[in-house]
């Protein structure tokens, strides 16, 4: 088989890839290591910014979106009975887009059926060779059967777990990583979202968040210890906890019921630079992961592919290879904004087992300053809006 681009990943990266590049006339095959069943029964992130949600009608994939999400012109922040709104329209004019990972995904999976584009579930041992010559490929077993895919380009957008970042030799490679000492349990749960917005809380119990995915399914958070097992936390526990960390008004509003999906997400700042070696290309959390605190994940995989996209298209169109030889550089100069944007919530909001007394000192003026601080909001707003690309 010979296909212009390999894409390595049936995850947002690879399908927003495949479609934009389909829609310019540049062929790609998927190798995705599960079933789409799996890959959609995945609940991640629920935040999209301005940036994903124009690329979405750039891969003409919006239409249900636009039906369905919710406009977010801010969101909240608390701190034990304190409870105030970042205004992002009023600060700087823009907004986020309330719509889960798992619709984006599933609405790309439909457009990619309709125009035909080749995609292999459950692809085995997928193995890319001679990406750092002028002719790669990649073999992988389908059914037992040894398959070869000869390719002029790879992309990797299998994830943080996947293969793609680990063919990059390690004495190219450099891996920044910082692991947090705790988790987020994670439910979905199909009650109305306790708020009109979504809320960030810190409270000495630890960090909770109130999300939504539409007007009758919430997403709610606790933050918890990387020993806990979902098994650990009943649903009961689970609410009990959350009403601690929110303040009082909010926490008598909140409507509980039975959590339909439940699960532990542990919380790591990681980047692999460069994010190119020779015709492969890695992209999303093949190359990045955040904590989820800023709602940065899927959006920065979304950048990667927009940069990947541009420099590919320039590539087959123009035979100009800048955009593909500036692809790492590009990235990589966005991502490393949203790693401390991330990073920067995250110590803001969550409990740490060795905060000092100075420490919590320090963090309560944090969250005041932004409580107060015209010029802190605006910057909050800037990055979580997300930054041009
Ligand atoms: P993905 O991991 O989504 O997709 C990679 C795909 O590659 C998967 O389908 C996988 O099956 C496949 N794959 C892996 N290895 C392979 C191989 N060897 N061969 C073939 N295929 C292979 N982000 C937020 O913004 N907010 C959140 O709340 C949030 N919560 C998250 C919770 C969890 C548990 C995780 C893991 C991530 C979360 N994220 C969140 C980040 C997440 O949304 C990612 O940023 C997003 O999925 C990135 O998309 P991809 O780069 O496509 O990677
Ligand atoms: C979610 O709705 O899953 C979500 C929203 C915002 C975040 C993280 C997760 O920062």
């Amino acid at each position: 088989m010979r296909t212009q681009v390999v894409i390595v990943g049936g995850g947002p990266s690879g399908l927003l890839l495949g479609q934009l590049l389909h829609l310019k006339g540049i062929e790609t095959v998927i190798l995705e290591r599960k079933t789409r069943d799996y890959v959609l029964a995945r609940i991640r992130a629920g935040i999209l910014e301005t940036g994903l949600v124009d690329m979405m009608r750039e891969a003409g994939v919006a239409e249900r979106m636009d039906k369905e999400c919710f406009i977010h012109n801010g969101t909240c922040i608390s701190y034990e009975n304190e409870l105030f709104a970042v205004d992002f329209h009023k600060l700087i004019g823009k907004n986020v887009v309330v719509y889960g990972q798992t619709e984006v995904t599933r609405d790309l999976y439909d457009a990619r059926d309709a125009v035909g584009a080749k995609t292999i579930f459950e692809a085995e041992d997928v193995q890319i060779h001679d990406a750092d010559r002028d002719a790669p490929y990649v073999t992988f077993t389908l059914d037992g059967a040894e398959q070869r895919i000869d390719c002029d380009f790879i992309a990797g957008c299998d994830g943080f777990h996947g293969i793609s970042r680990k063919t990059i030799p390690d004495n190219v490679r450099t891996d920044y990583e910082k692991v947090f000492p705790f988790g987020w349990l994670g439910i979905l749960s199909e009650t109305p979202p306790v708020h009109d917005e979504l809320i960030y809380a810190n409270s000495s119990r630890g960090f909770a968040l109130c999300s939504m995915r539409n007007e009758k399914l919430s997403r709610y958070y606790v933050q918890c210890e990387l020993s806990d097992k979902v098994e650990d936390w009943s649903d009961e526990a689970f609410w009990d906890e959350l009403k601690r960390r929110l303040p009082e008004a909010v926490a008598d509003k909140l409507v509980t019921g039975p959590s339909i999906e439940k699960s532990i997400a542990p919380l790591r700042s990681f980047v692999s630079e460069p994010m190119r070696w020779g015709r492969l290309f890695l992209c999303g959390d093949a190359a990045h992961i955040v904590p989820p605190t800023g709602a940065k994940g899927l959006n920065t995989a979304a950048s990667d592919v927009h940069y990947l996209k541009e420099g590919l298209v320039r590539y087959y169109k123009d035979k100009d290879s800048e955009g593909l030889d500036s692809y790492s550089e590009k990235a990589l100069a966005r991502i490393w904004k949203a790693e401390r944007f991330s990073w920067s919530t995250t110590n803001m909001l969550h409990r740490f087992p060795d905060q000092s007394a100075f420490d919590l000192k320090m963090q309560r003026a944090e969250i005041e300053s932004l409580h107060h601080n015209e010029t802190a909001q605006t910057w909050f707003a800037q990055n979580y809006v997300g930054l041009p690309y």
